[in-house]
């Protein structure tokens, strides 16, 4: 079969010390980390729409790199980017891809058509998967690029447009489950608002929720068994975003009974935008049991939107993969939500991204396992909190032995407070720092 990339072989480690811009340099996948091979950790995935279809295509500016693959008439197109997506899959020993259902095929004015073309590329992927033991990690509904949904999908005032989103949402959840994916996402780009001035905002959350509810009962009824995600992001395109940030997701699923269902899928540029770090909204995430998957990308401090950069910032992974195994691991994935700059422009570069991006969680990884296996952390965590776990006082308190009267009886008594324990945050980030500077990355 013609190659797409026939001046690439397969990616293999080289370790730290390799100049070779093809080969990973940390990212071993047999090396055994806390019991288990870095793959298992860091299960990766593609996502199809950025690797296979975004063409540095900006607000100011037409295309940099010609993805068409040499195909204009649609399925010839659509199979390319599959043989594409699976010989870049392969060559870079990724196991997973996720895809939205118009990054498939391209979309017709007939949904009957699209809806058409997908059975048949589904069936072509499904073969695919045998072939090469490459598996579907989530699906989702692409509801927010056709003009239909300018007033939302589950948010939208028109009933007409609601119906397009249930067929959307009912072929993207048949395909998920036909290609055997382990999660089906909902990003909710257009549940928001502009203005409350044409907004009423309780009425569009309850039609979120009845739609994510009827899109639970079909799963169900066809055999899906895995999670449904939200993907919580704050802004862009909308202004004001349901779906926030992880605790207001989070909050929203518990309202309308939909947690037992879903988790969350946490995407690292998303939650730089609502103001929080990426270890913060996994730490939400993991508290409620409900960290299912993550968008592996990061934004740019100075830009106020979602750049989507492959991630490279290794203190960040190593906080996120800290966060992943005190967790227990994810049940999802890693997806790389994330598109090469717009002057990357060359198949190369795609390449040379995801190593960039597998190298640096892979870091992550090696960083985090020091960390906890250095201690000096969870010791002082533990001893910050000593006062409740190692005083007759705390012990009370925590055994719900004490009310109000008795606690204040107490405080009465003491008279005066003596110093509080330190936070130590200088001495806990010189403590990172030497691990993640001071001892060798091999
Ligand atoms: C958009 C985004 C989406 C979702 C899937 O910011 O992250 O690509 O991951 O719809
Ligand atoms: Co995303």
């Amino acid at each position: 079969m013609k190659e797409f990339f026939e001046d690439i072989k397969e990616i293999k480690y080289e370790g730290p010390k390799s100049k070779n811009p093809l080969a990973f340099k940390f990212y071993d996948k047999d090396r055994m980390i806390l019991g288990k091979k870095m793959s298992e950790h860091l299960p990766f995935a593609m996502a199809w729409w950025h690797n296979l279809g975004a063409n540095g295509t900006d607000m100011f500016g037409r295309g940099t790199i010609d993805k068409s693959f040499g195909k204009l008439d649609p399925m010839e197109y659509a199979k390319a980017k599959v043989d594409a997506g699976f010989e870049f899959m392969h060559k870079l020993g990724i196991e997973y891809f996720c895809f939205h259902d118009v990054d498939l095929v391209v979309e017709d004015k007939d949904i009957n058509v699209t809806n058409k073309r997908l059975d048949e590329i589904s069936d072509y992927i499904y073969l695919k998967m045998q072939e090469t033991g490459i598996k579907c990690l989530w699906g989702t509904a692409n509801m927010f690029s056709n003009p239909r949904y300018m007033n939302g999908a589950g948010s939208t005032n028109d009933a007409y447009v609601y119906a397009f989103a249930a067929a959307q949402i009912k072929k993207a959840l048949d395909i998920t489950v036909k290609l055997n994916g382990k999660a089906y996402v909902f990003w909710g780009g257009r549940e928001g608002y502009e203005t409350l001035l044409n907004t009423d905002v309780k009425f569009e959350l309850d039609n979120i929720a009845r739609l994510m509810h009827m899109a639970v009962d079909y799963g169900r009824s066809i055999g899906f068994k895995g999670d449904f995600y939200i993907e919580p992001k704050p802004k862009e395109p909308m202004k004001h975003q349901y779906d926030f940030d992880a605790s207001t997701a989070i909050s929203f699923l518990k309202e309308y009974h939909l947690d037992n269902d879903f988790k969350l899928n946490i995407e690292a540029n998303h939650a730089t935008l609502a103001g929080h770090t990426f270890n913060h909204e996994l730490r939400i995430s993991a508290i409620n049991h409900m960290l299912g998957s993550i968008d592996a990308n990061q934004g740019d401090y100075l830009l106020g939107w979602d750049t989507d950069e492959f991630p490279s910032d290794v203190y960040e992974a190593t906080m996120c993969m800290y966060e992943v195994i005190k967790a227990g691991g994810l049940t999802g994935g890693f997806n790389f939500d994330a598109k090469c700059r717009r002057p990357s422009n060359t198949f190369k570069d795609m390449f040379e991204a995801y190593i960039l991006g597998m190298d640096t969680f892979a870091l992550g990884l090696i960083n985090a396992e020091k960390i906890i296996s250095d201690g000096r952390i969870d010791d002082f965590v533990k001893e910050k909190y000593s006062s409740f776990t190692n005083t007759e006082l705390g012990k009370l308190i925590l055994d719900d032995k004490m009310d109000l009267k008795s606690l204040s009886d107490f405080a009465l008594n003491m008279k005066e407070m003596a110093t509080p324990i330190s936070g130590k945050q200088e001495y806990l980030l010189a403590i990172i720092n030497q691990i993640l500077f001071g001892m060798k990355n091999e």
